[in-house]
């Protein structure tokens, strides 16, 4: 299916806000702007926007500690998410979850999280709760290499199998857990293989590649919409930084990084197929490029003259009570 001029900008708007977000983020953390840590998508930018131009809002995806650019890609607001950041008043959770918490229920994003392999076992409580409604909503997790060797995400595909849940696991397989590498850490080194072992179909796409991301998610999630059960998708991807920010990435040969933003570069590939196809013009994508730059120092500006949240706050947003 051809994607329409609209689709093509939304994504390539996407994919470029979580890009200058990180990059941002990155300059802000490095002036000690931003508390605790913070784990950047730079380079993963195809695979959340790949998977969430197939989502509304009803539909939900957890994530993982490295969340900013899959709360970015379903729809939560990047001025909150700045905000947040810098621990102020106004952020998404109020200024007092950070990084590793995004939370947006309003876009059906359950949370980053700080748990590897947490989020597979939420995304079944989301399909279940579909599939009970009958209402076509999925549930996604996203996964990264370290985080699919998790019992708990064993166990969360074994029951979306056995119940033929609408949830979608994706795995990020960006080559390192941390410091290790995925090749040594990955037994079978085939994330894809081993979900499609529980039962359920399952592909590996190329994460440089949004359309092949794409066209992955929209065979998943037809199927899951339409009762077909659980699907699986390995994403190959690469990070741009460290495992955190600060980290001195000596497990990195030499001038890997500098090929990978050569040579694997999602977001140049995406610019040069669409403008040789002639479906959009590098103007097009150069204003894009301006209004995101526009939006990301909007939102830096905010999280800097905000207040932080009050201390009477401390112990408000902490438990729900149902
Ligand atoms: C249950 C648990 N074990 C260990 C950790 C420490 N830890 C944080 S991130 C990480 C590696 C995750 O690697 P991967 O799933 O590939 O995600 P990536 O960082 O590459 O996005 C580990 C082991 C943790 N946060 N939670
Ligand atoms: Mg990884």
């Amino acid at each position: 299916m051809q994607l329409n001029r609209e689709a093509l900008l939304k994504a390539y708007r996407d994919m470029v806000t979580i890009r200058r977000f990180e990059e941002r983020v990155q300059d802000e953390f490095s002036k000690g702007n931003i508390p605790g840590f913070v784990h950047l998508y730079a380079g993963q930018e195809a695979s959340a926007v790949g998977v969430c131009s197939h989502l509304g809002p009803d539909d939900h995806i957890a994530s993982t500690h490295r969340g900013h650019g899959h709360s970015i890609a379903k729809g939560c607001d990047v001025v909150g998410m700045m905000l947040e950041l810098f621990g102020r008043k106004g952020g998404l959770c109020g200024g007092k979850g950070g990084s590793m918490h995004i939370a947006d229920l309003d876009h059906g994003m359950l949370g980053a999280n700080g748990i590897v392999g947490g989020g597979p076992p939420l995304v079944i409580g989301a399909a279940l709760t579909a599939k009970t409604l009958r209402n076509s909503n999925v549930a996604v997790s996203f996964t990264g290499d370290g985080g699919s060797n998790q019992g708990t995400t064993f166990e969360a595909m074994n029951m979306a199998v056995v119940l033929k849940l609408p949830a979608i696991f994706v795995f990020e397989n960006n080559g390192y857990g941390e410091y290790t590498g995925a090749e040594y850490a990955v037994g079978s080194r085939d994330i894809a293989g081993r979900a499609a072992g529980f039962g359920m179909p399952a592909v590996r796409v190329d994460g440089d590649d949004f359309f092949a991301v794409h066209d992955a998610m929209r065979e998943a999630t037809e199927r899951a919409r339409a009762g077909g059960g659980p699907s699986a998708i390995e994403v190959s991807t690469c990070r741009f930084y460290g495992h955190h920010s600060g980290d001195a990435q000596l497990y990195r040969v030499k001038d890997e990084v500098r090929k990978l933003r050569e040579e694997h570069d999602c977001l140049k590939n995406f610019r040069r197929r669409v403008t040789d196809a002639r479906l959009l013009e590098a103007g097009d994508l150069d204003a894009v490029d301006a209004e995101v730059a526009a939006l990301i120092d909007q939102a830096v500006a905010a999280a800097l003259a905000a207040p932080p949240p009050e201390p009477e706050t401390l112990m408000t947003d902490v438990y729900v009570s149902y």
